[in-house]
């Protein structure tokens, strides 16, 4: 079975790793052994013989040698048995390989150090999902949760040459078979399958906006070794915190083997502590009161600096025998404001005693293949966040607990989490394995999670109590049936979950689902948080957003098409129609095609083209979403939160994200940016006047200067007006208004538009641009063909245009990596606009696929 030929085993290639990043142990007394290279993937047994058009049939059942972390797709991928699964209709073909059980094997030689260790454990995490863990024969662990990390001791087990770990993946879909046909009910669930027996990321199977891979993977696993003790858990628990004075216990625990006695010392930020401790075998648990007089307090990025002390603990005993770990703490209050007044109940976050409107988004996994995903792609995902003016993300409960790095990333750029569990759109089994494998996972989750500033929340599901009560599930059950259900959702979210969180956590807020009410129940428009998909499933116009404001809208959106080059990306010339084969099996909605072209319908002319199509269908999610957030941030302070669904994608398809999954903005990410700005100035037309609403979440008041011009589409100004106006932070209201006849003065609404522009003292100025009829009434002359000037800056290249006539949400585009500083504006007439393209490509070759597109050119 085990090719030699095909597998390179180096000798002794451990690589000593002393982990330096933010949250991890360093230490010389414990060292880490990375196992992650040179592996062995291959399928368990003899392949079932798959249909003809399948591909993989070739796979060699030698297996292929790669690294961690990876999944069996992944490496299939790589050596190229299979093409790209998200090419064309590849994710068909492949369907046959989640019936597979797969083995990863891993060959490695134990130096003297690492025989002679004291303690060696083995860690593995990662583990997706059902395995049998080997190490040279013997059966050390049966991992079942994606979401946990697995621990054994190694001890005596390890030889000098040759050990081998292997690691027996069964076929997810089997074991669900056998746990379904044992089941008391057969859960309820969308997508209806089998999903909710085992902890592994609810997408996987598919959802409305992915596509369905169920495959083997592995993350990490590596070896610990350690002699005389290691630091078993650290925690930096904020006991009391204000502006002139932080209190921090600093909780420390040693697992010994000897009794010693060490040095502990602790740094916090400037500051210094020693004490000798003795150690004795077993735990040893250790706390220091820390105390910071006037405090710099932690902020999201809009309203301050996200500042972070360094927080360091040294344990150190005689004989070079020392453990080590650093993490950076942000010191501040959160809050989840829940407090019955006039209307209902507040729904709101209270930053430092400071109440926060939360804008942001949902964010689903990075990628569909978690280990495609890099350091760098999280945090161009969490810029785009902080250039977009979010302060929030919700991690949302069908996918995975995120990385490290990106909470990391979120405390450092000042980025609240709303973190769900991993619970979604399903009801869960009600045993005691399951129930005690959760509370395992839900332990780990919020230790691993709670030092870091930027977490705001936990909630345990998202829509599963919504969809018990409103999703028509219930009749398909007898009443003991539905009580057995329901006692399994109270055992979860009502009393494990909330126990948990409010055992380990440093005092983050529980919310057992989200959202809080039912879509038909009118509290949900009066208290706590709402998913509105009116807009949407039920087709209601955008404008029932601006009626129906609820106190925290943490789920509404719409989809458009990902942008035209990643639709080249994964398609033939033949495969470029909306209602393709191809095209619709990148599109995980039953509707999402028709919806689309419904509301288009409503707003705009008919486009002369898919190209067109795709770029309109983002100019319509793009002016929809907006037209939300503008009326939840005017309803300030009633409503105190918006993340529309979602902001990002796993593979390309039609969904309702605002960047595509090659992290291309979409037209919405660049009108969130705007959307989000500390100062929203929002214009609109209210019976027969026009009225500009300015709302700031700024600290401070702003003297600030309006300025309204009317012009028609050939750049003509026909009317201007100014005023200044004092900006009170969190208090809306309209800086503006003017009867229609005033500043239209006779002129025909749909020849006209006009330029809000807002000058806050000491910051940028704002513009936006407002038109009086819907974009398919609206008299757009025909774009003449104008002449975009090019030059090499520093950090790309910069386009200057310039066009005689208004060229309404150009959109400039190029085959080249990169991000247009600015895209999808209306091109004011006459008037010299720059764009920067940053990237690293050259001029020429930006140049060469460089193309604009605009409103007028789509008819
Ligand atoms: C919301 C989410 C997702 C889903 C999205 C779009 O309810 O929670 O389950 O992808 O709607 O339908």
């Amino acid at each position: 079975m085990f090719g030699k030929k095909h597998f390179y085993f180096p000798h002794a290639q451990f690589l000593y790793l002393f982990f330096l990043s933010a949250h991890q142990l360093m230490s010389q007394n414990l060292s880490t052994i990375s196992l992650n290279d040179y592996w062995n993937f291959r399928p368990s047994s003899t392949l079932s013989a798959p249909n003809r058009d399948d591909m993989g049939q070739q796979m060699s059942l030698d297996g292929y040698n790669s690294g961690l972390p990876n999944s069996m797709i992944n490496v299939l991928f790589e050596k190229k048995v299979i093409e790209d699964p998200f090419y064309r209709d590849n994710e068909e073909k492949l369907k046959w390989l989640e019936n597979i059980n797969w083995t990863f094997e891993k060959k490695f030689d134990a130096d003297t150090k690492l025989m002679s260790a004291k303690n060696s454990d083995l860690i593995l995490k990662g583990v997706d999902t059902y395995a049998d863990v080997f190490l040279n024969d013997i059966l050390l662990l049966k991992p079942n949760n994606l979401f946990r990390t697995w621990r054994v001791s190694v001890n005596n087990l390890l030889k000098p040459t040759e050990n081998i770990l292997r690691i027996e993946f069964k076929s997810t879909l089997t074991k669900e078979s056998f746990f379904n046909a044992n089941s008391f009910v057969e859960y309820p669930a969308i997508p209806q399958n089998t999903r909710i027996f085992t902890r592994k990321a609810g997408f996987h199977y598919g959802w409305d906006w992915g596509p369905r891979f169920v495959s083997a993977a592995l993350e990490d696993v590596h070896l610990e070794t350690w002699d005389q003790f290691k630091l078993e858990d650290i925690n930096f628990k904020q006991v009391s915190i204000n502006s002139d004075k932080a209190i921090i216990q600093a909780q420390v625990s040693i697992l010994a083997n000897v009794s010693t006695t060490a040095d502990i010392n602790i740094r916090f930020g400037t500051q210094t502590f020693t004490e000798k401790k003795t150690l004795q075998p077993g735990i040893n648990n250790y706390t220091k009161e820390i105390i910071v007089l006037s405090p710099q307090l932690w902020w999201t990025h809009n309203l301050g600096t996200p500042y972070l002390y360094d927080a360091v603990v040294d344990v150190v005993a005689p004989y070079n025998n020392s453990v080590s770990s650093r993490q950076k703490i942000g010191l501040r209050t959160i809050e989840l404001i829940q407090e019955k007044d006039a209307k209902g109940e507040t729904f709101y976050f209270k930053l430092n005693g400071v109440p926060v409107f939360a804008k942001g988004a949902n964010l689903i996994p990075l990628h569909f293949f978690q280990e495609r995903v890099t350091p760098k792609f999280t945090e161009e995902i969490i810029q785009s966040a902080v250039e977009s003016n979010m302060n929030m993300l919700r991690v949302w409960g069908g996918g995975i607990y995120q990385t490290d790095t990106f909470y990391d990333l979120c405390d450092e750029k000042g980025v609240l989490v709303w973190q769900d569990f991993m619970y979604a759109c399903a009801m869960y089994p009600n045993d005691e394995d399951f129930l005690s494998n959760a509370k395992e996972e839900a332990i780990e989750q919020v230790k691993r999670l709670r030092n870091h500033a930027s977490l705001a929340l936990w909630c345990g599901n998202n829509e599963i109590d919504e969809a018990w009560h409103n999703w028509g599930w219930q009749p398909r059950f007898t009443p003991d049936q539905k009580d057995f259900i329901w006692k399994g959702y109270e055992n979860i979210f009502k009393k494990m979950l909330p126990e948990v969180v409010k055992g380990y956590s440093n005092n983050t807020n529980y919310h057992e689902s989200s959202p809080r009410y039912g879509r038909y129940d009118k509290k949900s428009y009066t208290e706590g948080d709402n998913h509105d998909w009116f807009v949407w499933h039920d087709e209601k116009p955008f404008e029932h957003f601006e009626q129906h404001v609820p106190r925290f809208m943490s789920e509404y959106g719409f989809q458009s098409l990902p942008d035209w080059k990643t639709i080249e990306s994964f398609t033939q010339p033949a495969d470029r129609s909306l209602q393709s084969p191809v095209m619709l099996l990148h599109q995980k909605h039953g509707k999402g095609n028709s919806l689309m072209r419904k509301y288009m319908d409503r707003q705009y002319k008919t486009p002369n083209s898919f190209k067109n199509f795709a770029y309109v269908s983002q100019l319509v999610q793009a002016e929809g979403i907006r037209k939300a957030i503008e009326a939840h941030r005017k309803q300030m302070p009633y409503c105190m939160g918006t993340l529309y669904w979602q902001m990002n994608d796993v593979y390309p398809v039609a969904s309702w994200s605002s960047m595509d999954n090659t992290g291309r903005w979409k037209a919405l990410q660049y009108y969130v940016r705007d959307a989000y700005n500390n100062m929203l100035v929002s214009p609109q037309v209210e019976k027969d006047s026009f009225k500009v609403t300015l709302v700031s979440d700024s600290a401070d008041e702003t003297d600030t200067e309006i300025i309204v011009q009317v012009m028609d589409f050939y750049g003509k100004t026909i009317f201007m007006d100014g005023r200044r106006a004092q900006i009170k932070s969190g208090a809306p209201e309209i800086f503006y208004g003017k009867k229609l006849d005033e500043i239209l003065l006779g002129y025909n609404p749909a020849a006209n538009f006009v330029i809000v522009t807002v000058i806050p003292y000491n910051k940028n100025r704002i513009e936006r641009t407002f038109f009086f009829t819907s974009p398919k009434d609206l008299v757009l002359p025909t774009p003449k063909s104008i002449t975009p000037v090019f030059s090499t800056t520093e950090d790309g290249v910069l386009i200057t245009l310039r066009s005689p006539v208004l060229l309404k949400n150009i959109c400039l585009s190029t085959n080249e990596i990169g991000w247009f500083d600015k895209n999808y504006f209306d091109l004011i007439p006459n008037r010299e606009t720059n764009i920067l393209f940053k990237t690293k490509s050259k001029i020429e070759d930006f140049k060469k696929s460089f193309e604009w597109v605009s409103l007028a050119n789509t008819f």
